[in-house]
């Protein structure tokens, strides 16, 4: 069979590489998207799709992409996440032999890096499952709560508070959709590039409710133009969460060390992968790499 055959034996990675290069050169062909990137979008799909884990029952995560069904794609936490879906999908009809599960996966990685971001090591290995693999509503986290929602919601999946900080600085990135989840705005001034700029925001600004007709949401005092929800404010309010926003604010290289460990576990939550498999996961090389 060809490279692109539906029946593709044992895809290399030569192959994920070239289905990496057709999301990033998609990547930056559609750039009349929110900032100027679909990147954001294509992170938090890849994060909704891991984040349904639940270690207890070993239900949810990223092996089975069962976001392309109704319930689970109208999940109120999920409003939007189409426009991802529907990024992703020529790519997958290029490239057929590809698992969604794995292809989303792909995609949050490949929007990491592009994004200038850390490199997140990668390994396929998901497969699709069909409607009676969805998720119940309620799995992912809800903004409106504070630090022990953030508790329940992560320990579940298997994190701890330095997780659950570092996890949280993928917030540099994209912006509230009023249409979508109801907030409003992003949270850095530079929202298509991944930076340590969410924590050092968190701690330099100072935030005061937005006074609106909107859920509760902050706003920051001098330009008014950036936000922050109060699970995002739970970060620096706990005594816990705290010293790791302000380690992250000191050191976008400790950062980026954390953020990669964290979202490759992130990533891989609840797929079987084969055991020794570990060793096997690749560097997909960003197309701002010229070595
Ligand atoms: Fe998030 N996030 N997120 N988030 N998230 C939203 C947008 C984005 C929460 C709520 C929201 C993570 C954690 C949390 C991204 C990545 C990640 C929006 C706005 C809400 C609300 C959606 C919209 O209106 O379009 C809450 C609550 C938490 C938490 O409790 C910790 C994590 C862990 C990640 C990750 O990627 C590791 C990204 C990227 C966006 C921007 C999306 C976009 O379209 O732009």
């Amino acid at each position: 069979k060809n490279k692109t055959g539906a029946a593709l034996a044992n895809p290399t990675k030569a192959d994920y590489q070239a289905v990496y290069d057709e999301i990033a050169s998609r990547l930056e062909e559609k750039d009349d998207y929110d900032d100027g990137s679909f990147g954001p979008v294509l992170v938090r799909l890849a994060w909704h799709a891991s984040g349904t884990y639940d270690k207890e029952t070993g239900t949810g995560g990223s092996n089975g992409a069962t976001m392309r069904f109704h319930p689970e794609s109208s999940h109120g936490a999920n409003a939007g996440l189409i426009a991802a879906r529907d990024f992703l999908d020529p790519v997958k009809a290029k490239f057929p032999w590809i698992t969604y599960s794995d292809l989303w996966i792909l995609g949050g990685v490949c929007a990491i890096q592009e994004m200038q971001g850390p490199i997140v090591p990668y390994r396929p290995g998901r497969s699709d499952r069909d409607v009676a693999a969805c998720t119940p509503d309620g799995r992912l986290p809800d903004a409106t709560q504070g630090g022990d929602h953030l508790r329940n919601i992560f320990y579940r999946m298997g994190f701890n508070d330095q997780e659950i900080v570092a996890l949280s600085g993928a917030h540099a990135l994209g912006r509230c959709h009023r249409d979508r989840s109801g907030f409003e705005g992003p949270w850095t001034f530079s929202p298509t590039v991944l930076t340590n700029d969410f924590y050092t925001l968190l701690l330099e600004q100072k935030w005061d409710w937005k006074k609106w007709d909107g859920p509760k949401q902050y706003e920051d005092k001098s330009t008014k133009s950036l936000m922050m929800l109060p699970t995002d404010m739970a970060l620096v309010q706990d005594k816990g969460f705290r010293p790791h926003v302000e380690r992250y604010a000191k050191s976008n290289d400790e950062f980026f060390k954390d953020f990669s460990a964290v979202v490759l576990r992130l990533f891989e939550l609840g797929v079987p992968f084969a055991a020794g498999t570990e060793s096997q996961r690749w560097t997909m090389k960003p197309t701002w790499d010229e070595s």
